[in-house]
């Protein structure tokens, strides 16, 4: 037991849930050690010396004493390689089947015994040893990966591995999946494997729901992201380098990517922080684009209890006249925690509810829990046991279903990875709609397995379909939410085809955002928890997951009204705007703070619903070039150093600099600047980058900043779109994309692009094409310099 698991116990003894943890988790580990063979006796091994190169497509393979290295560009410039032989395919990250080989690159000697694949964006070097060098076209070193070393259990099984790379001196680490600590990941081993913290969860808490192997590095050298493939358990040890002040002695920055098993494959796509974020993205898909109202200030609840409740909520809103736009049910409106049921007793008319709520322009979305209880009756359960010839749930490797114990008691878990239980669970969804659910919000699904120590999800030794390979929990572990996410959304298409599904995750894997969204989970209230939800969203928008958020106002206990809040008007710039909290903690309706935070709230949720069109905007353009909402403060100028190590603001788009409050106590703030002339949008004082700036932050508003030139569509006081132009710096000039609203439904607005300069003294905004003319009203703010007047 560790002290996690100390805690964990201590807060479980003494009840009936409690005790049944123990004997689950002692289940559980005796259930790994009959199953699993403990690994004995291990055979080291490293590739050997190269002996030959063969050319293939897209690059080619070399071959080593003791291993081979196949290396491939794909067409789209992302790099594939892999040792021992393994392709690309089978990947829960790639959706299809994957690029094809780019046919222009072709694997070559060099002068120095060394192989060599170049392309447009990367050059591969393979040394004599197994090393693997990444260079841009110029020649400079962005990675290089020592030869690998792999661990074989003498008596068969699976070979664990070790890569280790050196990354330039200078090179920043950002990613991983969600992780609290960031968004800069400093020197520390962060874990490979989907966790529920249980509870709540700080800074220093990892790993947490939603891991991935995915880094992103940023260096003088350039920017790229590396993707090991691979779901089974692992760490990441991160260390940054250090300059040696010219002295030409630099320590290189190093990277060590340990794996329990599966195979050593890895794609590397470089380039700048927006070419990075499309190559993934091309990758491994598109960003599902959420509906419009997803885009608006929604609010939740672990313990709503009753239909009442829900109506004095969404009626305390409409009284004080507070926009809303949508409300989420926790797992208490269930009949006895069972997910697709209903607590007919306290919820006895949702349907009606959910359409008088529509009404009013609120959504109900509902939570969907994976783990179904093990009881016969229960509907759920036993249409599962139908499916296929051995029925839907995760089974040991006798066969018997695996039990766990989580909110409805004793339970089973629909194994996800098997196509045929995707789709049964995906067309039980269409219960939800019968309830007038207009998304879902899927939590729980690490899996977790509620354990008094140990680690509380399934035993590993459980078995998985894997797409019908066949396998264990070990490699299942990571993608189980994944493939969730899969039968959710591929459900809720089939069911209601003319609709946009709504859908966010808590745990989830590489091209999660194929399927929709995630948000912070159980973020402990407090300073540092305001923090961490800061980077949560920056770490999983750059790998590849633009649409999260959250908890507004932290998960447990009472956020000061100060912080609140400062949360409030934080979470308003993220993709996922919700106020949440955990059953028992203190309120989180903005009017329970005293009638200074009220004023304080509806100014930010006014402002929300006022920059609609822009996070409608903001969200297109993550679906079609994969460049998240929010954006680290480098995302323009990756070489800026300062900028780099810059973690107390953010981009939202290409327009705005937010530099949140994450202290108490703060009425002013220093702001790091990207490049360029930015106006404080309250004041309209205009400050020049790169540097850093002192602004007010009181109480009513976080500093936020328009960069020159930008012109951004929001919401007009008629209810129509307006661009809001802010004047270019003297001699510049500037633009902005604006994104319709198309609705909830499939149709395709146009991207349209406006250009800003200042004409005698005047700013003049205009359209590509239509003859320039703007179909909007305008309104400039920000002055041209005097010499510009
Ligand atoms: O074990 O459904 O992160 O948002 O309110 C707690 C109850 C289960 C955890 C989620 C949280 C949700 C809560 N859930």
């Amino acid at each position: 037991m560790d002290g996690r698991d100390l805690v964990r116990s201590m807060k479980m003894a003494g009840s009936v849930q409690g005790m049944r943890t123990v004997r689950s988790a002692w289940r559980h580990r005796r259930a790994d050690a009959r199953a699993l063979t403990p690994r004995g006796v291990e055979r080291a091994r490293v590739p050997g010396l190269l002996i030959s190169g063969e050319p293939g497509p897209g690059g080619g393979v070399v071959r080593f004493a003791r291993s081979q290295l196949l290396v491939r560009v794909a067409v789209g410039g992302a790099v594939f390689w892999s040792w021992d032989g393994a392709g690309p395919l089978p990947s829960y990250a790639l959706p299809g089947d994957g690029p094809e080989p780019d046919p222009r690159a072709r694997l070559e000697p060099d002068a120095n015994g060394r192989w060599k694949v170049v392309s447009e964006r990367l050059t591969v070097v393979v040394s004599r040893d197994g090393a693997v060098e990444l260079r841009t076209p110029g020649g400079v070193l962005l990675r290089r990966e020592l030869p690998p070393r792999w661990w074989e259990p003498v008596e068969g099984g699976e070979a664990r591995w070790v890569q280790r790379s050196e990354l330039p001196a200078d090179a920043r680490f950002f990613g991983l999946g969600g992780r609290a600590g960031g968004p800069r990941l400093r020197e520390g081993t962060y874990g490979l494997w989907n966790t529920d913290p249980g509870g709540r969860f700080g800074p220093g808490d990892d790993p947490l729901y939603l891991t991935m192997p995915v880094q992103v590095v940023v260096s003088d050298a350039g920017t790229h992201l590396a993707f090991h493939d691979n779901s089974w358990s692992g760490a990441v040890t991160l260390r940054e380098g250090e300059e040696g002040a010219g002295s030409g002695h630099d320590r290189a920055g190093t990277c060590e990517v340990r794996v329990d098993g599966g195979p050593l494959r890895c794609w590397v796509v470089a380039g700048t922080p927006a070419r990075v974020l499309q190559g993934w993205t091309a990758l491994t898909g598109s960003p599902a684009l959420p509906p419009s109202w997803a885009l608006g200030p929604q609010h939740a609840r672990w313990g709503f209890g009753s239909e009442q409740e829900v109506r004095r909520i969404v009626a305390g809103y409409r009284e004080r006249k507070l926009p809303l736009s949508a409300l989420h049910l926790d797992i208490d409106h269930y009949d006895a925690h069972q997910v697709f049921t209903v607590d007919r007793e306290t919820f006895p008319g949702l349907p009606r509810l959910a359409e008088e709520l529509r009404e009013d322009g609120v959504r109900l979305v509902s939570i969907v829990d994976p783990a179904v209880r093990a009881t016969a009756g229960n509907a759920v359960f036993d249409s599962g046991l139908e499916v296929g010839t051995e029925g839907a749930f995760v089974r040991d490797p006798q066969g018997v279903p695996v039990r766990g114990e989580v909110w409805p008691g004793e339970c089973v878990y629909p194994d996800f990875t098997d196509p045929l239980v995707r789709e049964w669970w995906g067309a039980l969804y269409e219960e939800r709609l019968g309830q007038g659910f207009a998304g879902v919000w899927h939590d729980m699904n690490e899996p977790v397995a509620f354990s008094a120590f140990g680690d509380p999800s399934l035993p590993r030794s459980s078995r998985h379909s894997l797409e019908g390979r066949g396998g264990d929990h070990r490699e299942a572990h990571n993608v189980y939410a994944l493939a969730m996410a899969r039968a959710g959304y591929e459900g809720l298409r089939r069911l209601r085809p003319g609709e946009r599904p709504f859908l966010f995750s808590r745990s989830g894997w590489a091209g999660m955002q194929r399927y929709g969204g995630t948000w912070s989970g159980d973020v402990a209230t407090g300073w540092p928890g305001l923090r961490a939800s800061l980077a949560l969203v920056l770490g999983l928008g750059l790998c590849g997951v633009p649409y999260s958020g959250p908890d507004v106002g932290g998960f447990d206990g009472s956020p000061s009204p100060e912080l609140y809040l400062r949360w409030f008007q934080l979470g308003s710039y993220m993709p996922l705007f919700r106020t949440h909290a955990a059953i028992g903690a203190g309120r989180r309706e903005p009017w329970e703070f005293g009638p200074q935070v009220l004023g304080h709230a509806r100014r930010v949720l006014e402002e929300r619903e006022r920059m609609r069109p822009y996070f409608v905007t903001l969200a297109e353009l993550a679906r079609l070039t994969g460049a998240p909402y929010v954006r680290p403060v480098w995302w323009g100028a990756p070489g800026d150093r300062e900028l780099r190590d810059c973690e107390d603001a953010f981009l939202l788009g290409d327009a705005l600099l937010v530099a949140p409050v994450l202290e108490e106590g703060t009425d002013r703030r220093p702001v790091r600047l990207p490049p360029g002339r930015w106006y404080d949008t309250a004041t309209g004082q205009a400050h020049e980058g790169p540097g850093q700036a002192v602004v007010d932050a009181p109480l009513s508003r976080i500093p936020v900043l328009a960069r020159a030139g930008a012109v951004i569509p929001v919401r007009g006081p008629e209810g129509g779109v307006e661009l809001e132009a802010w004047a270019p710096a003297a001699g510049r000039t500037g633009g902005g994309l604006v994104v319709g609203d198309v609705g909830d439904g499939w149709a395709r607005a146009e991207v349209e692009r406006y250009t800003s300069c200042v004409r005698s003294g005047r700013v003049v905004v205009e359209r590509d094409g239509e003859e320039g003319l703007v179909p909007y009203p305008v309104r400039v703010r920000g002055l041209p310099a005097p010499s510009q007047r």
